[in-house]
């Protein structure tokens, strides 16, 4: 069985989260991940406190699974939604884009479980030493924000840096992926790409149809001069936004402003020409659209196998 102290820590069933995505990740695909045996996760990029809090209490209706709510700590109304979360009496939460260090205290002491995003073995320890149960380990492979260093590197060193079980995320999109992951050390894994390409999601049909069209070379990070680089599906809008980046009369400020809203455009509009189509190196492996539930039999069927093959060829090298 694909079990791990994750399973035990937050009362799921499979190690698997479905990454908390800005416009997408809300209480439908999050409630299906939940019932399906997976960590379900709720963003809060997209809105304000009160329109979250809507989410999260039609999550407790579809769902009696646990589930997370993730914090964008970028996003103007943190510090809003760090309450909300505690009020609504939210079981786990998990942040991205920064240190959550300052809402720590008053998260744990609400009975929180808190599992920081992160890309670096140092940010790991540091969490661990503020009280984190868990962290993800993200990889640059990932769609969205992303960090600098590969999921290949990244997971060992942060495995090493910390005692707290370490959740892959970045290029983990089937059953391969998690045998991999766990190869590494991981002791669970995040996807966001996959669970784009779910019945449940409802991100626009055009933004789908782009997924099943995409292979692996497809996405492209664009962002690194202005400090915040961002992978997305290649588009007419990234090629635009590549080609603002090199020109030296175009001020950032303006890039800023051609991109701002580019990911709402996407989801809701399927915006062909100013939508950022954000979606990670996996998006190859994203072949059909199919419910959630379905998408993890599969993985963990696949990587259950695939881990005891392994098991019995390390049985077999010792007998040699
Ligand atoms: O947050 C993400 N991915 C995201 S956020 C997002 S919203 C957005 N929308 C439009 C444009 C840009 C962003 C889309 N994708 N991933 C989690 C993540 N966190 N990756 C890397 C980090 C991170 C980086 C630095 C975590 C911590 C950190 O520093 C901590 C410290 O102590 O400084």
């Amino acid at each position: 069985m694909l079990k791990s102290r994750v399973c035990e820590l937050l009362g799921i069933k499979y190690p698997i989260f479905q990454g908390g995505m800005a416009w997408i990740s809300e209480s439908s695909l999050a409630s299906a991940v939940s019932n399906a045996g997976g960590l379900g996760i709720i963003s809060c990029v997209n809105a304000d406190s009160e329109i979250i809090r809507k989410e999260i209490r039609k999550c407790k209706a579809l769902t009696d699974k646990p589930f997370a709510v993730n914090i964008m700590l970028k996003a103007p109304n943190a510090a809003e939604i760090a309450q909300m979360v505690i009020d609504e009496g939210v079981p786990v939460v998990t942040t991205g884009a920064g240190s959550p260090a300052k809402y720590m205290d008053a998260w744990l002491a609400a009975g929180i479980k808190v599992i920081p995003v992160l890309a670096a073995a140092s940010i790991a320890s540091r969490m661990e030493r503020l009280g984190a149960v868990a962290v993800v380990a993200e990889g640059g492979e990932s769609g969205g924000h992303i960090g600098e260093m590969n999921t290949m590197a990244l997971i060992p060193n942060v495995v090493d840096a910390v005692s707290i079980p370490v959740i892959a995320a970045g290029g983990i999109g089937d059953g391969r992926g998690i045998a991999a992951a766990f190869m590494l050390g991981a002791e669970g894994v995040q996807c966001g790409t996959r669970f784009l390409g779910s019945t449940e999601c409802i991100i626009h049909q055009i933004y789908k149809e782009k997924l099943l069209a995409a292979s692996e070379t497809d996405t492209i990070v664009t962002g690194k001069t202005l400090g915040h680089p961002v992978r997305a599906l290649k588009t007419p809008f990234t090629k635009k936004f590549a080609s603002m980046e090199k020109d030296p009369q175009v001020t950032p400020e303006q890039i800023l402003e051609y991109g701002s809203g580019s990911l709402r455009k996407a989801v809701q509009n399927g915006d062909e020409v100013y939508g950022s189509f954000m979606a990670g190196q996996s998006v190859g492996m994203v072949k059909e659209i199919k419910p959630a539930a379905e998408i993890i039999q599969e993985m963990v069927s696949d990587a259950e196998s695939l881990l005891k093959m392994g098991t019995m060829l390390v049985d077999n090298s010792k007998m040699i």
